[in-house]
């Protein structure tokens, strides 16, 4: 069977007030033609669809085109999308009946019948083209928070939810595989031990799960959530993040693609990448700091005609007045669009955990968890304890729920 896997696109997010409809409709474009030329069994998106619960208009638009003319591209290919923790699970779904017409199967959330029972045969998708024989399946789970999962069995602790769930599923399709075809597992989480460079907790920090936790019998797993593209240490190279198929912020420097995947049931599968063109990259300038004045200079000689997103990197000396506004000026009348300015501090620890030096900037870029230990550590007089510091992470959680419900 072979996959495509593909993850995070984040449609409609802008970058700096910037709207990305441009690199994003052609994203999906080129994802309609890798499509047309690998002619995939199946295309798995392993959540975070749209980078906001509430995508506007346009991005819904650009989305239901770019799907259909992937599905074009390859009539015969079945198309699974989950939800990760950016996407609305319910406004995911609303018209998932339409999108089986035309092989595409929308999972958003977790239902029950109402006598109570999880409907697992929801997660459960035959990879079956129109005019074939079953080539395999695809066992989907979309993000829900570890607390939220349902408790299978009436004694399993809160901690065993998420476990007890993805155990259940495979153990269903392990049974319904009764030919021994390939069988993929998806889901939208942070696994144990991966590396996730660049990416941004404050957009949806989550609990770590061992890979354990995620059962056994699949022959691959395609994971999403994380941005940087890898295939997990100790998975027998089964479980794997693909990666955002364009960066969302300006520390995703890796190359972005989306895999390949040939699987074969009972066989170490074989993963390849296919890069994907961003026609406006995140360009970090100068690529090392240097003091304002030299930034700018690097900005003022940037190619006038290159399209690029420009983020200045600075060495700080002292808050300049109208640094943005010289920046912005600079940028004026070229292709590039000029983002922030990152400044870098060459003073020791103590003085980066001081509150009082940050700008506005930097305390925008900070995630909550790390606002909260700053202010910890500035009326305690001493860092937050780990212990504290997961009580933290688990409440600022739960707010994040309360306000995604
Ligand atoms: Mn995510």
């Amino acid at each position: 069977m072979k996959l495509l896997h593909t993850s995070d696109w984040h449609l409609g997010h802008t970058l700096y007030n910037y709207d990305r409809s441009y690199e994003q409709t052609d994203f999906l474009a080129q994802l309609a033609r890798i499509v047309a030329k690998e002619q995939p069994d199946v295309m798995v998106i392993s959540g975070d669809i749209y980078h906001y619960s509430n995508p506007s208009a346009a991005t819904q638009r650009m989305y239901t085109e770019g799907m259909l003319s992937i599905h074009q591209a390859c009539p015969e290919m079945t198309i699974v999308v989950t939800a990760g923790n950016h996407d609305s699970s319910s406004k995911l779904e609303i018209d998932s009946s339409l999108w089986k017409h035309f092989s595409v199967h929308v999972i958003g959330s977790i239902e029950r019948y109402p006598n109570g029972q999880v409907n697992l045969d929801k997660h459960i998708i035959a990879i079956r083209p129109p005019s074939g024989e079953t080539k395999g399946y695809v066992a989907a789970v979309p993000h829900v928070y570890p607390q939220n999962f349902p408790l299978l069995t009436p004694n399993a602790s809160r901690d065993q939810r998420l476990k007890n769930f993805f155990h259940a599923l495979l153990d269903k399709a392990i049974r319904e595989n009764v030919r021994h075809l390939p069988i993929v597992l998806t889901a939208h989480l942070s696994v144990d031990g991966s590396d996730s460079t660049g990416h941004d907790e404050s957009a949806g920090g989550m609990e770590y799960v061992p890979l354990s936790d995620l059962g056994q019998g699949y022959d691959y797993l395609a994971l999403g959530h994380i941005h940087c593209p890898q295939t997990l240490r100790n998975s027998q190279q089964r479980a794997r993040y693909c990666g955002t198929p364009l960066p969302v912020n300006f520390e995703e420097t890796y190359p972005h693609s989306v895999s390949l995947v040939e699987i074969e049931a009972g066989q170490k599968p074989e993963i390849r990448t296919v890069a994907i063109h961003n026609p406006l990259p995140l360009v970090t300038l100068p690529p090392s700091p240097l003091p304002f004045n030299e930034a700018l200079q690097a900005l003022e000689e940037f190619p006038e005609d290159r399209p690029a997103y420009i983020r200045l990197n600075v060495l700080f000396e002292s808050n300049l007045p109208g640094c943005n506004e010289r920046a912005s000026q600079a940028a004026k009348g070229k292709a590039c669009k000029f983002c922030y300015i990152k400044s870098n501090r060459k003073t020791a620890l103590q003085d980066t955990m001081n509150p009082h030096l940050y700008n506005l900037q930097e305390f925008l870029d900070k995630s909550p968890l790390e606002i909260a230990c700053l202010y910890y550590l500035e009326n305690e007089g001493e860092e937050m304890s780990e212990e504290m510091r997961r009580l933290m992470s688990l409440a600022i959680q739960q707010v994040k729920q309360k306000q995604t419900l």
